[in-house]
């Protein structure tokens, strides 16, 4: 298993609309391997494969608290079927906005149906922190960040603070 760098904003490779994945082969799982391995170094709880630069619809996750009992779970080509209309808010934060947290309303429940790692059609039910993990993992399939839902104020402080991150990250000469 390989450790990916994750890609982090402002980037426009975070912006693309992955694509659907049309068969889990050996390449996928590779991926997938390679994508839980580098969102547990990140101590990340999701990861969607573009944020480590490939367009395809996957997803991680991994909520569960304890080292010594983790609980993976794959998702190839999600879709939500049932959104429930009761909202909850979670503090959120982003692997590709580093630093950053942000309370943020979403569907307190949802309704997926996904291949998992070994292509087979699954219906999953979520509530809590699952429901929000995948909704958030979502939004990263269609380009969309967290920050896209803060005021433009917000958004404009986060992006200017994280290029000028980045902006430090290149004069560092070693
Ligand atoms: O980059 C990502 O998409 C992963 C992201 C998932 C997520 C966390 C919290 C709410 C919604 C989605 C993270 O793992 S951020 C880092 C993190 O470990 C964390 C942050 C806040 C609460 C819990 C965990
Ligand atoms: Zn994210």
């Amino acid at each position: 298993m390989t450790i990916k760098t994750i890609l982090t904003e402002p980037n426009k490779i975070l912006r693309q609309i992955s694509k659907p994945v049309e068969k889990v082969g050996k390449e996928e799982q590779i991926l997938m391997d390679d994508m839980l391995e580098t969102m547990y170094n990140a101590k990340g709880i999701g990861l969607a494969a573009i944020q480590i630069g490939i367009p395809k619809r996957i997803i991680v996750l991994d909520i569960s608290k304890e080292e010594n009992d983790k609980t993976p779970m794959f998702f190839v080509n999600p879709v939500v079927k049932n959104k429930n209309i009761e909202l909850s808010t979670y503090e959120e934060g982003c692997l590709s906005v580093p630093n950053q947290f942000a309370e943020i309303d979403r569907p307190s429940e949802c309704k997926v149906e996904y291949l998992d790692y070994n292509g087979e059609k699954k219906f999953l039910e979520a509530k809590g922190l699952l429901a929000t993990c995948i909704q958030h993992e979502m939004d990263h399939l269609e380009g969309i960040l967290f920050i896209d839902y803060l005021s433009k104020l917000k958004k404009t402080m986060i992006i200017k603070k994280l290029s000028k991150q980045k902006g430090k990250a290149d004069r560092i000469v070693v």
